[in-house]
Parts: structure tokens; C-alpha cells; sequence
């Protein structure tokens, strides 16, 4: 038996259920990248809210290119098992907030339909860093900006809502972006300027863009996940996401229109997300990936594998403790070093199976919010910081393909600079003043012979 509305009654007896009547709310909320993660945080806040008595704020979900999701979902009525996983145990709920899942590519129209419609309020994004199209220098790539990117999406529905004279809407990026919610604004505001400025302008007026802090760690589902699912369900869900007890969603409160009351379920809406957005990219998000290119290197598979070897341990605990969160102010009231605490046990915890290779992948897109931010404001203050120097070298190496294959946009671009560049040339190349990657941090010669050592 399949997951879906008609067998709902049936799950299993510890299984939290949406216990609201989703047939009859109206979609509020479109979104675009409803993979894991989206469905293991903002629909899994969205589904609670609904359950205390919000209305109208399901989900139209999309996803650009592939059918898999959709496949996944629609069959199952949109409803799916998030599990929660740690050493005490699991827990299930089954969330109902999703109403349906788009296929851009195949439906183009629909999904612009939906963006268009009065209900619609909000539009959000977990399309991952590269979803965005930026150049190196952060600026929108027209030539990556094409017609299956979100910016086509956001041109078509919001043109036909100012001429069907409706509401502007709340773009709310939820991506791992440094200002993520400042950076769509710019993004999106090039992207128009370019093909349709008056549409640009009217969107300056009428769509906010706030800013958002997202976290909760959610590892790609398996297939032993799904089977795990299904014995707790007695049903097969297809959709199924595994994530940890944590969650955390801070948003600034600046929205268009109306918004889920999703402060009664646990996320904090405040005037300014900064300090806790550069708290989460530089120390939680910085020592993942220093723990994935440096763990592979010592050839682990999982997070709490690397976190747990005497060395790298060490390594992430003073990245976190003294580099990253030593490199920007706390807001009043954030306890960082309570925070690093928070996350090595976070990260520790044996029963998420989080692989490395995932975190690895798209490091050319991850790591300047990640790392070298860091290094640009400690550099300022006349600081080293040799782990983060070292998880570079650790980068440097896996880009060089001695983990194996390399998933990232820029793979083979970055390929070639090392093969022309070599050893000794390979960290101006990157990050020197014309360097391919950075224009946020230019090392000193201390800084490139550290590197160096570690390569
Ligand atoms: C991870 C993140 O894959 C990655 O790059 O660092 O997905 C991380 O698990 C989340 O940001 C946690 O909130």
C-alpha cells in the first residue's frame, strides 16, 4: 500500500498526522526546489501552523527540471513522512501541506499560473546556491539566467499579476546565501532591468525580500531510509525525508502581504537576521564543509565519522570556536560559544548517516559565504586562521579529483586552472587579485605558503 489521502487513516498508530481539512485551503505559497530540505523545514513549519489553526496556506510546489519529486508526491496526494532521527530514538509526522508538485520544464504555464493567482502571497526558493546564476563577482550570469531559471518564472508571474492589477508578492529566498534575501532582490532587479525594466520598477514598489536563516540538517533519503519509513508506516512513501530533532528558521519580518503565523510553531521573525545567518554560513556551514573535504581526504563517509577522528575534531571545534565565530559581531543575547557547543553534538549524532560527498558537492558555490568571509575579516584584524586555511587546502585537493569525480558547476573549469596553474601557482590562480574564484578575500604570502603545505 501507497502513502496517500485515501489510506492516511491507516499509518501506523505512533505516527503524527496533519489533522487538519486540507481539501478545503486554498494554496497561499509557491514555491520553487521542493527537495528534502524544503520538506523537512518550511513545509514541515507550515504543515504545524496549519495544525494550529492557520488557513490557506498550502503549498504549490515546484521543481525546475527534474519529475522525479513530483513522481514522488502527486501520486501520494502530496502527503509525505518527515522522521526525525537521533541517538533517543524516531518520530514520524505526516505532513499535509503540500498540495501538488509542478514540473517547470513540462508545465511552464501552470506554474506561472499559480504565481499569478490572488491567493498566492508568498514565493519562496530552496533552488541551492547555484539556482541563483551568479557570476564569481556575484553578479546575475544572463547566459546561466535562462528560460527554465526562476528569474523567467518571476518575470512571467509577476508581470501577470501587476497586469491583472493583484498584490505584489514576498520573495523569500531560503538558500544558504550570505543576504540571501538582499541578494535575490539585486539578482532579480538586474535580471529585469534587462528584459522588462518597467516590470522591475513595479516590483521595487510592491515585492519584499526578506531574509531568512535556515537550519536543519537533512541528508539525502535512501533507500534503507524508505524501507525504515514503511515498516513504522505499514505503508510505502515515496517522499519520505530523514532529518534530525533540530530545527531552526529565523525570518525577517518584512513581508508584502499576509504570512503563516509561523512564529506560534517555533521560527523566530525579527528586525534583523544578519548575526544569525553569518553565525550559521561561517560556523555551522564552514565546519561542514572543512569536515567533508578534509574527512573524505582521510577516507571517511559520514559527518559524525569525520567530527569523531582526533584530528579533524580539534580542527573544527577551533574553526568554529575561534576563526568563525570571533569574525563578526553576536547580536544581543547570542551565546556563540553555547552555539558551537550546539553543533558539534548536532553533528556527532550517529543515527543521521549525513554524507560527506554531499556536502562536498558545488564547494565553488559554498565556500566564499562559508570560508572567506571569515578570512577577509580576520585578515583585517591581523588574524591567521589556520583551520579554515587548511580546509581550503583540503578543498583544493578534492577539486584536484583525489576524492574522485567532482560535482560542481565549475569543475572543469577549475580543473584546467589546476593542471595550468599547479602547486605552486594554484592559490593566485583561484584567489589572487584577477583569481577565478573570490573577490572577497586575497591572501598574503603566509597564507598561500599555509595553504600550500596542506596540498
Ligand atoms: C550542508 C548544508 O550540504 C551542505 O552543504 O552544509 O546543507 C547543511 O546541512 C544545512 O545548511 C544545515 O542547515
Amino acid at each position: 500500500m501507497r502513502l496517500s489521502f485515501a489510506s492516511l487513516a491507516q499509518a501506523g498508530a505512533g505516527v503524527q498526522r496533519c489533522g487538519y481539512d486540507r481539501h478545503g485551503q486554498r494554496v497561499g505559497i509557491v514555491h520553487f526546489g521542493i527537495g528534502a530540505f524544503h520538506r523537512a523545514h518550511q513545509a514541515w513549519y507550515t504543515d504545524l501552523a496549519m495544525a494550529a489553526g492557520e488557513r490557506d496556506w498550502m503549498i504549490s510546489g515546484v521543481s525546475l527540471r527534474s519529475p522525479d519529486v513530483a513522481e514522488q508526491m502527486n501520486p501520494q496526494d502530496g502527503l509525505y513522512t518527515v522522521m526525525e532521527r537521533s541517538a533517543a530514538g524516531v518520530t514520524l509526522r505526516i505532513v499535509g501541506s503540500v498540495r501538488e508538485v509542478l514540473v517547470a520544464r513540462r508545465e511552464p504555464d501552470a506554474v506561472v499560473e499559480r504565481m499569478a493567482s490572488a491567493d498566492t502571497r508568498i514565493v519562496s526558493f530552496t533552488v541551492t546556491e547555484k539556482g541563483y546564476c551568479r557570476a564569481p563577482d556575484g553578479s546575475l550570469d544572463l547566459t546561466l539566467a535562462g528560460e527554465d531559471s526562476i528569474y523567467r518564472f518571476l518575470r512571467d508571474g509577476l508581470a501577470r499579476r501587476r497586469d491583472a492589477g493583484l498584490p505584489g508578492l514576498t520573495l523569500l529566498s531560503c538558500d544558504n546565501l550570505a543576504d540571501n534575501g538582499q541578494q535575490l532582490q539585486r539578482l532579480v532587479g538586474e535580471y529585469l532591468q534587462s528584459m522588462d525594466p518597467e516590470l522591475g520598477e513595479w516590483v521595487h514598489v510592491h515585492c519584499t525580500f526578506p531574509a531568512t536563516m535556515i537550519d536543519r540538517i537533512v541528508p539525502a533519503t535512501t533507500d534503507a531510509d524508505r524501507d525504515a519509513v514503511a515498516a513504522e508506516l505499514g505503508q510505502r512513501d515515496e517522499a519520505t525525508v530523514v532529518t534530525e530533532p533540530f530545527s531552526q528558521w529565523v525570518i525577517e519580518d518584512r513581508f508584502a502581504g499576509d504570512r503563516p503565523r509561523w512564529e506560534d510553531v517555533g521560527a523566530q521573525l525579527v528586525s534583523d537576521v544578519a548575526p544569525y545567518e553569518v553565525a550559521k554560513l561561517r560556523m555551522l556551514n564552514g565546519a561542514h564543509s572543512a569536515l567533508a573535504y578534509l574527512g573524505l581526504g582521510r577516507g571517511y563517509t559520514y559527518v559524525h565519522e569525520a567530527v569523531g577522528d582526533p584530528v579533524l575534531g580539534p580542527m573544527v571545534e577551533r574553526l568554529m570556536r575561534e576563526e568563525a565565530a570571533t569574525s563578526f559581531e553576536a547580536a544581543a543575547g547570542q551565546d556563540l560559544q553555547a552555539y558551537a557547543a550546539n553543533l558539534l553534538a548536532r553533528f556527532a549524532n550517529p543515527a543521521l548517516q549525513h554524507r560527506l560527498i554531499q556536502i562536498a558537492m558545488d564547494g565553488s558555490q559554498k565556500i566564499p559565504q562559508r570560508w572567506l568571509g571569515t578570512l577577509a575579516a580576520q585578515q583585517r584584524k591581523g588574524r591567521s586562521c589556520p583551520a579554515i586555511l587548511a580546509a581550503l587546502a583540503g578543498w583544493l585537493r578534492h577539486a584536484r579529483g583525489d576524492n574522485g569525480p567532482v560535482d560542481d558547476p565549475r569543475a572543469a573549469e577549475i580543473k584546467a586552472i589546476w593542471e595550468a596553474a599547479g602547486v605552486a601557482g594554484i592559490v593566485p590562480a583561484l584567489f589572487g587579485p584577477d583569481g577565478a574564484l573570490s573577490s572577497i578575500w586575497t591572501p598574503t604570502s603566509e597564507d598561500t605558503a599555509a595553504v600550500i603545505e596542506g596540498l
